[in-house]
């Protein structure tokens, strides 16, 4: 940690989670069967045929958790409300035992000194509504808002930070045109229609949060560094395609109040029938934003490709005529992503650089790597490589905010080891090993360096050799 550079006073440390992934009690409490629930039981959907159904027990250990957070020493908490466990069918009556649990939540977090951050969705939507077409139905923008209305009337005067959806791109992309998340659709237009739906939905809710009393308001996005393969015409326009369908989809309407400019040459014949899109709608999508959420991972090297699918009555979504190529002598984190910080520093002096005074103060909502932990003979987790993802993540921010980026937050991705997804419980991103035979929560190295980190910068003391992390234990100096 010699030589890190120091953050401002007021910046935000923090760590982050996601209802489904770590919950469990899918059963529990009157909470109603989402999307995931769902897809978890389908055939080879999921790795190993995990499911949410214990995930991290969290909904009965999160005592244990909050604990852990107070140790870790953040000043702020991101975590997800489950729209099924508070509003089983995704409309109509509200479950007070499931709105109990995060009325316990959110006064464990005060408790501790820790500042709650709330996601309305992180994609477990109520299994009701997919049945009634889910994000492809308008109503559905709706549903969410009267859905977002309730539970900010019932916790906002307790949680400050209030973002709508978490990573739109992944719900309708994901979600609706290659069918790798739930609800495991494969389509066109009616992708687009979900994507659309889930920005109205957003819209709708921003002025609802703000009327019961959310103090700010924002949205978390997962833009993506996309570089060109080469600076031929064909790979410059198909690293375009990419960004629109990445960025330029999300960003613009919600910054500018416009649609891209690259639909057409994106989307072609899936997006000339629009009749999802109403007057108006632009208006509702654009509300003012107090934060933009960033999730960043790692970045992309596209090239132009044919589509896969030649017929445009068939073509999913995200059949973009375009291809990602490897990026050679990087390390690859255990999800194969490969590992460049300073596409991080360079994707915020980009989106500062292109929306302006447009561009509201961003939080970090995201950010950290899976790794192939195991506990060491001594019982310890030496995760160096995370560290150093961290580490390197860290001051990309840092360079960002020293260019001018307002960037007011950092939340590591994740507390705890949980279900990552597709991938089911096989990949780690957790500060902390989660055993899941016995629920034994182990802090891993990643989680003392950061706590070393977050002391170090609450005393302005960072700087060479001054924290040394010592695994297993305090930070000493
Ligand atoms: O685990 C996910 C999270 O739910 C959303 N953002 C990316 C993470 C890592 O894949």
């Amino acid at each position: 940690m010699s030589d890190f550079p120091s953050f401002p006073p007021d910046f935000v440390f923090g760590a982050a989670t996601a209802a489904f992934q770590i919950e469990g009690a899918t059963r529990e409490d009157g909470r109603g069967p989402s999307i995931w629930d769902t897809f978890v039981r389908r055939p080879r959907a999921v790795l190993g045929g995990d499911t949410g159904d214990v995930a991290c027990d969290h909904y009965h250990r999160y005592r244990e958790d909050i604990a852990l957070l107070k140790e870790l020493g953040v000043r702020s908490y991101r975590f997800s409300v489950s729209w099924p466990r508070v509003q089983p069918t995704g409309s109509g009556p509200f479950n007070a035992a499931g709105l109990d649990f995060y009325e316990r939540l959110v006064d464990g977090l005060l408790d501790a000194g820790i500042e709650p951050a709330a996601t309305l969705y992180h994609w477990d939507l109520p299994q009701a509504l997919e049945d009634e077409g889910g994000w492809r139905n308008r109503d559905t923008a709706h549903r969410f808002a009267d859905y977002a209305r309730s539970v900010a009337e019932a916790l906002a005067d307790r949680v400050p930070r209030w973002i709508t959806l978490n990573e739109p791109w992944c719900s309708a992309f994901l979600g609706y045109a290659s069918g790798h998340h739930a609800p495991g659709a494969r389509e066109g237009t009616p992708a687009l229609a979900a994507a659309h739906h889930l920005l109205l939905g957003h819209g709708l809710s921003v002025p609802v949060l703000r009327e019961a009393g959310a103090r700010e308001v924002g949205i978390t996005l997962n833009p993506d560094h996309v570089t060109p393969a080469t600076s031929g015409p064909g790979d410059v326009a198909a690293a375009l395609r990419a960004e629109t369908q990445r960025n330029l989809m999300w960003t613009e309407p919600l910054l500018t109040g416009r649609y891209a400019d690259g639909e057409d040459d994106t989307w072609g014949e899936l997006i000339r029938h629009q009749s999802f899109r109403r007057d108006g709608d632009l208006g509702v999508i654009a509300a003012p934003l107090d934060f933009l959420g960033i999730n960043y991972y790692t970045p992309s090297v596209v090239r132009a490709a044919p589509y896969r699918d030649e017929d445009p009555l068939s073509r999913a979504a995200d059949d973009n005529r375009f291809e990602g190529v490897g990026i050679p002598r990087t390390r690859r984190t255990a999800m194969g992503w490969p590992v460049v910080p300073h596409t991080l520093r360079d994707l915020l002096v980009g989106l500062r650089e292109r929306y302006g005074a447009a561009l509201p103060p961003i939080h970090i909502t995201e950010n950290g790597s899976a790794e192939n932990d195991v506990p060491a003979p001594d019982g310890a987790v030496h995760d160096t490589d995370r560290i150093s993802y961290l580490d390197g993540h860290l001051r990309a921010v840092a360079a960002a905010i020293a260019d001018g980026v307002d960037v007011r937050g950092y939340y590591v991705w994740s507390l705890l080891d949980n279900f990552e997804w597709a991938y089911g419980y096989g990949k780690r991103f957790g500060l902390v090993y989660v055993d899941y035979a016995t629920q034994r929560r182990i802090p891993k190295d990643s989680y003392h360096w950061y706590q070393a980190l977050i002391t170090a910068q609450e005393r302005g003391t960072t700087g060479p050799g001054l924290v040394r992390p010592v695994p297993g234990g305090r930070p000493t100096r």
